[in-house]
């Protein structure tokens, strides 16, 4: 088999480098170790950043999102017995979209097929070989047959557990957090209209959304903690006194999904190797505090399709050869934008007076001063495509 570009992961950033690809006329075959229906269903990020929506209506895939994504001009604060507004709107002019990332690789899968996207699912033991200058992957197909895809270059988007990024020698700058996140989705309305992220004594918790009818939280729990010792009557019962405020109900319901999830902060460096480019998890991951995940692989792939386009229509390499110095400008900008969220929201296992005190202090900054808080909203909300600095 041949084809120009061989896309391991039909995640966020595989499935979207596919379609950007497709639309510039250039041919992709995306491998997928899981089932469509697993891809389909699992519940991840839900937070869109104000570009990374753009993009999608761009490249006309905002048509379900445009109708169902739930718009947000801000979120809250809530520390110290008080809640405090950062209002996007007012401080930047633009605001987020709460639309789950389920529903965008749903949107993504099927832009592809009715396209006649060539994706393969439940493929395995995928080798990627000639990486230098002339790319073989080799996989195993739902039918148990071994088959070699001979390519132009390989995008490994394969997630932080893929292949791709173990294919050549990095750098790996890292760091671990001392907790995790409990997630749970119920079925119970929201009572509140934006995001809360906690800071409480008791440790850190997050009231989010999917829908007029399901509702999303977390609760900063030990890194090692057994999902089974959280039964939904504690769950409930600890998110009620961490997000606790003046006027503000929890609309409890039944638990659809419950998970703990690990914080980490993790980029390789450089992100391409010879005909090897990697694009989203495969190359970095953010703590979720700042929700710039998911938006980090599809600024990503923007880059890589522009750049891929350049270089198989015209034998431009200058898009290539600067990939991964324009992608690690805005993976860095995030890496320090999520580790901030992280530290100035979560309690610190063994944080002394001091720690604590700046913590209460950054906080109570980031709320009373314009400048500080439009920093933070600039931020959140997504700076604008190709201009970090
Ligand atoms: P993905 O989505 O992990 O997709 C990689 C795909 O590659 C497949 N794969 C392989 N396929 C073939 N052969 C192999 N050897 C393979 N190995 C792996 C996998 O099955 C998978 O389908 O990576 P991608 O596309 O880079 O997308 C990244 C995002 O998924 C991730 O950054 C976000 O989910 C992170 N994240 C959030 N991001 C946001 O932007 N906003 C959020 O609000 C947000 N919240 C979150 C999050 C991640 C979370 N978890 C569970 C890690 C909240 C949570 C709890
Ligand atoms: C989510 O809705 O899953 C979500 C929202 C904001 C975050 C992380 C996760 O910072």
């Amino acid at each position: 088999m041949r084809t120009q570009v061989g896309i391991v992961g039909a995640g966020p950033a595989g499935l979207l480098l596919s379609h950007l690809l497709a639309r510039a006329g250039i041919e992709s075959v995306v491998l997928e170790a899981r089932s469509r229906s697993y891809v389909e269903q699992r519940v991840r990020a839900g937070v869109l950043e104000h570009p990374t929506v753009e993009l999608l209506r761009e490249v006309g895939l905002a048509e379900r999102l445009d109708r169902e994504g739930l718009p947000h001009e801000g979120i809250s604060l809530r520390f110290d017995g008080g809640d405090h507004r950062i209002d996007f709107a007012d401080l930047v002019g633009r605001g987020i979209t709460v639309y789950g990332q389920q529903e965008v690789v749903k949107d993504l899968i099927a832009a592809r097929l009715a396209d006649g996207g060539d994706l393969r699912f439940e493929v395995s033991d995928v080798t990627l070989d000639g990486i230098a200058d002339a790319p073989v992957i080799g996989f195993t197909d739902a039918e148990g047959q071994r088959q070699e895809l001979h390519c132009d270059v390989i995008a490994g988007c394969d997630g932080f557990h893929g292949i791709s990024r173990g294919a050549f020698a990095h750098e790996v700058i890292d760091r671990q957090y001392p907790f995790a996140w409990l997630g749970i989705l119920a079925k119970a309305a929201p009572t509140h209209h934006e995001l809360v992220y906690a800071n409480h004594d008791n440790g850190f918790a997050l009231y989010s959304m999917r829908s007029p009818e399901v509702t999303r939280l977390y609760l900063q729990v030990p890194p090692d903690t057994d999902v089974n010792d959280w039964s939904d009557a504690r769950t409930w019962d600890e998110l009620g006194t961490r997000l606790a405020a003046e006027g503000f109900t929890l609309n409890e319901g039944p638990v659809l999904e419950k998970g703990v999830t690990g914080m980490r902060s993790f980029v390789a460096e450089p992100m391409r190797h010879g005909r090897l480019f990697l694009a989203g998890d495969a190359a970095h991951i953010v703590p979720p505090t700042g929700a710039k995940g998911m938006n980090l692989a599809i600024a990503d792939v923007r880059v890589l399709a522009e750049a891929l386009t350049g270089f198989l229509q015209r034998g431009d390499e200058t898009g290539i050869d600067a990939y991964s110095d324009t992608c690690l400008r805005r993976v860095w900008r995030a890496e320090h934008f999520s580790w901030w969220m992280t530290s100035m929201l979560h309690k610190m296992p063994d944080a002394d007076a001091f720690t604590r005190r700046l913590q209460l202090s950054q906080l109570r900054y980031t709320v009373s001063s314009r400048a500080a808080a439009t920093s933070l909203a600039e931020n959140y909300t997504g700076l604008p495509h190709g201009a970090v600095a």
